[in-house]
C-alpha cells in the first residue's frame, strides 16, 4: 500500500463516536489508510475495552494509542504492557520526562513501538521548538526510532529527519489545523496523522482518497 495515512479517530461526523460508527468508518477506507491513532477521546466513549475490540477487529491496521505518556518510568511500563495486551501496535510517550532507557528496552520486549512527540503541531508549542534538537538527540539515543513533528512545520520536519535520518517520522495537524495534505511528506515525514478532515467529513472517503492522492508523489520509503 503507498499510503502514508493514519486515521486519527477522536470524533465522528454527526454523532459521539460509537463503536459501531468507528468500525463502519474503519471498513469505509481500509484501503485507504495504514494506521489508525486513538486515544482518550474515543476511550471515554467507547471504553477501553471497546478499543481492544477494534484493534483486534481490524488488525490490518498499525493501530498507535496516543497517550502521550509522561510518566516515571515504572508507571509508563505499566501502561505498556496494558497497551500491548490490548492489541496496540505503538504508543505516544513524551521525551521530556527522560528516563527512557528501561521503558524503551521494556518496549522492545513487550513488541510495542514508541513515538516520541518532537515537536508539536499547534502553533504555541514553543517549547518544543526551543527543545527539538535534545528531545530528538535523546530519542535517538534510547532508542525510539518513531518521533511525531507537526505538518505544521515543515522546517521542523526537514530538522528532525537531519537530526534522526532513520526516524519514522509521523505528522499530524493536516486540514484541520492548517497543513495541506501531501506537504508534511514533501519536508521528509513518512506518514500524515490526519483526523477531522475526514472523521467529520460528509464523505469520509472521499476526503482521504483526496489525502492519499496529495500524498502520491512525495512518498519516501526510508
Ligand atoms: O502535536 C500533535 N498534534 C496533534 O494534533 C500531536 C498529536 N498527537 N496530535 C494528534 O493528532 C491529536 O491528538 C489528534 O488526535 C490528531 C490530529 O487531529 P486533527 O487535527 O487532524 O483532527
Amino acid at each position: 500500500m503507498d499510503s502514508r495515512l493514519v486515521l486519527a479517530v477522536d470524533f465522528l461526523s454527526g454523532s459521539r463516536p460509537k463503536e459501531s460508527g468507528v468500525s463502519a468508518l474503519l471498513e469505509e477506507i481500509d484501503d485507504l489508510a495504514v494506521g489508525v491513532k486513538v486515544g482518550l477521546p474515543l476511550a471515554l466513549e467507547v471504553g477501553w475495552e471497546g478499543l481492544s475490540r477494534l484493534a483486534s477487529r481490524y488488525p490490518e491496521f498499525y493501530w498507535i494509542a496516543d497517550l502521550k505518556l509522561a510518566d516515571i518510568p515504572a508507571v509508563e511500563i505499566r501502561v505498556l504492557e496494558g497497551l500491548a495486551l490490548m492489541g496496540f501496535d505503538a504508543a505516544i510517550i513524551h521525551l521530556f520526562p527522560m528516563g527512557l532507557e528501561e521503558v524503551s528496552s521494556a518496549a522492545a520486549k513487550l513488541g510495542i513501538d514508541l513515538i516520541g512527540v518532537a515537536a508539536m503541531s499547534h502553533p504555541r508549542a514553543h517549547t518544543f521548538e526551543e527543545s527539538l534538537e535534545t528531545l530528538v538527540a535523546y530519542a535517538r539515543q534510547v532508542g525510539v526510532e518513531g518521533l511525531v513533528v507537526g505538518a505544521t512545520k515543515p522546517g521542523l520536519i526537514e530538522a528532525t529527519r537531519s537530526l534522526h535520518p532513520r526516524a519514522t517520522i509521523l505528522s499530524p495537524g493536516v486540514g484541520a489545523q492548517g497543513a495541506e495534505p501531501g506537504a508534511a511528506i514533501r519536508a521528509g515525514a513518512d506518514f500524515e496523522i490526519v483526523g477531522r478532515a475526514i472523521t467529520l467529513s460528509e464523505n469520509p472517503r472521499t476526503s482521504a482518497e483526496e489525502v492519499v492522492e496529495a500524498q502520491r508523489g512525495w512518498a519516501r520509503w526510508t
